[in-house]
């Protein structure tokens, strides 16, 4: 079995390093022009050149779970495209999501003010009944969020594309529930795959429809925002802030306005960290269940986007 690794923005030799102890048996080569062909490969913002000259590849392993670095490129008609299934991105992004949700609702940064003042002041305890949290994707890391945001006993709604029962939670599906969902929600966290259908969808329209003084944290894709109307609902007051992971445009450019903006944080696209060794283990057992004929989670609909 030969696998080829193709890695942008990453350093492919440790994959190769880890993918050669995990499976012994197999060739495993950086990519290069002209590579002999391979069954597998294991990749990152692939190159269309690499798809074209491996038309036997049986099995394409993102290194991310997100997609939408491959939705552009013609993939070999035989390969699964598989990504990563949680791979210990899951508890990272409940984490992330609690402390970004707990800082706002305990308003900590208020406190943290104070505190560089030196000044001992109280607020007044909130009600987390009043910060329902809406949940836009519920798939793998959404459902891990879903379950942490609960044990913390804020009252939880979810929104995917079919209909999801998922224990504690407050079940929307479809476009046509998502205004429901908007409308039932205080502190949105967008955790959907970047489609051509959810590009945009925070946007002034569905921004504005969360309860009053509603708040944003995207830990999906930056192409998931309107940049400009994030800004404008929070200046004029309709939206009381926003935690920010992801970026259209990635480094956030410098003089970019969210580094700056006092109701905005911001993050360099770090909520949940691919793993290597995890990913490189649930990629390496995946590689020998389809070895052995059998199916794997985690294979992506290019169709459906995700
Ligand atoms: P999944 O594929 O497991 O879940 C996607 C969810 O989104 C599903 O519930 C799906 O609905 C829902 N969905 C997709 N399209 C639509 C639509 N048009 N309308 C309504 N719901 C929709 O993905 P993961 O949970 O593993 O990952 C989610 C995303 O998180 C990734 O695609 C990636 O962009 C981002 N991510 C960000 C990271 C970071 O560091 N910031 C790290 C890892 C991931 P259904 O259940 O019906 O299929
Ligand atoms: C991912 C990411 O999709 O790191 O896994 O953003």
């Amino acid at each position: 079995m030969r696998i080829l690794v193709q890695l942008t923005e990453n350093r492919p030799e440790p994959w190769v390093d880890g993918l050669r102890a995990a499976l012994p048996q197999a060739q495993i080569e950086i990519w290069q022009p002209g590579a002999p062909q391979a069954d597998y490969a294991v990749v990152w913002l692939p190159l269309q050149q690499m798809f074209d000259e491996q038309p036997r590849l049986r099995g394409i392993f993102n290194i991310g779970a997100g997609v939408d670095g491959l939705l552009g490129l013609r993939a070999p008609q035989g390969a699964q495209i598989v990504r990563l299934d949680d791979a210990g991105m899951g508890v990272q992004m409940a984490e992330y999501v609690c402390h970004a949700l707990i800082r706002h609702f305990r308003e900590f940064d208020a406190y943290e003010a104070k505190a560089r003042e030196g000044q001992w002041s109280y607020r007044r305890p909130r009600e987390r009944r009043e910060f329902p949290v809406g949940i836009l994707g519920m798939g793998v890391l959404g459902q891990r969020v879903a379950r942490a945001v609960a044990q913390f006993e804020f009252p939880v709604n979810g929104w995917s594309r079919s209909q999801r029962q998922v224990a504690g939670v407050r079940g929307f599906h479809g476009d046509a529930q998502l205004d429901a969902f908007l409308a039932a929600s205080r502190v949105l966290v967008c955790l959907l795959p970047l489609t051509p259908a959810t590009r945009g969808i925070l946007r002034r329209e569905t921004l504005s429809r969360l309860q009053s003084a509603g708040y944003l944290i995207n830990v999906a894709r930056g192409g998931h925002l309107v940049q400009d109307d994030l800004i404008a609902l929070i200046d004029s007051g309709q939206l009381a802030g926003a935690t920010l992971d992801v970026f259209e445009a990635e480094p956030l450019p410098v003089d970019h306005p969210f580094w700056r903006h006092p109701k905005i944080t911001v993050t360099p696209h770090a909520s949940a960290r691919t793993l290597r060794a995890e990913s490189i283990a649930q990629i390496a057992r995946k590689i020998l269940m389809i070895e052995r004929g059998e199916a794997v989670s985690g294979v992506v609909d290019l169709a459906r986007g995700y």
